[in-house]
């Protein structure tokens, strides 16, 4: 039987894919393996049976054979330590690519965090507006980083793996924003992985589950 991942029965982002399960998905269409996807509710998120395969009730999660797991970046390792297409053979290459996987969740992210959680849940708040330029500048710091690195290499280390499917997810978390508008490299670094077929058959996929729901 195919692996299960779980994905939101209505995603707030209106079919964007820039929830979680669309990294699980892109990873599954790289290395060419099929998969079900159980749609959660809000409510069920919380309830026991879904904190039995991630405490923090959130998706995505994933589970095959008895095996159950949670967090995007595991899940992802996890497929690419599999399955080949994800992660290089060389063992000092592997290492880099989940070095990188490691940066995209715990470097790049947590900024980006910052930044969708002022504008989201703490827009109200009479601190967010004198707050926001510093955020938005911690995010500039790691994007002016990245950028330096990339150069104009068309991925972080050689071949495509699984640390630019992180890294792209992660930096796509920032379109709403207007930021990228200002890292045409980084940009044009987003769109190369947007490009691929993998990429585009799980943005299709978890855009029908939002056009279904909406009646679309
Ligand atoms: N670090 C986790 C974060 C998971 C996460 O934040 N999931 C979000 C959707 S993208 C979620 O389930 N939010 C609902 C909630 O927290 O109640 C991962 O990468 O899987």
């Amino acid at each position: 039987m195919a692996a299960t991942i779980t994905a939101f029965e209505h995603s707030p982002d209106r079919g964007q894919g820039l929830a979680r399960d669309m990294r699980v998905r892109w990873a599954f269409e790289e290395v060419g393996q099929p998969y079900e996807v159980r749609l959660v509710s809000f409510t069920a998120l919380k309830e026991p049976a879904h904190r039995a395969v991630n405490p923090f009730g959130q998706i995505p999660t994933f589970e095959e054979d008895g095996l159950h797991l949670f967090e995007s970046g595991s899940i992802v390792l996890h497929l690419g330590e599999r399955y080949p297409g994800l992660l290089p053979p060389d063992a000092d290459a592997r290492a880099r690519a989940i070095t990188w996987m490691f940066a995209a969740v715990n470097t790049i992210e947590p900024p980006i965090l910052e930044l969708q959680n002022a504008v989201l849940l703490e827009a109200k708040e009479a601190w967010t507006a004198q707050r926001l330029p510093a955020v938005k500048d911690r995010i500039r710091k790691r994007l002016d980083e990245l950028s330096a690195y990339l150069g104009s290499a068309d991925w972080l280390d050689g071949a495509f793996s699984a640390a630019d499917l992180m890294m792209v997810t992660v930096l796509r978390r920032l379109g709403p924003s207007g930021l990228l508008d200002e890292y045409p490299g980084i940009a044009a670094y987003i769109a190369r992985g947007e490009a691929r077929p993998a990429y585009q058959r799980a943005f299709a996929a978890q855009l029908a589950v939002f056009e279904q729901g909406s009646g679309g």
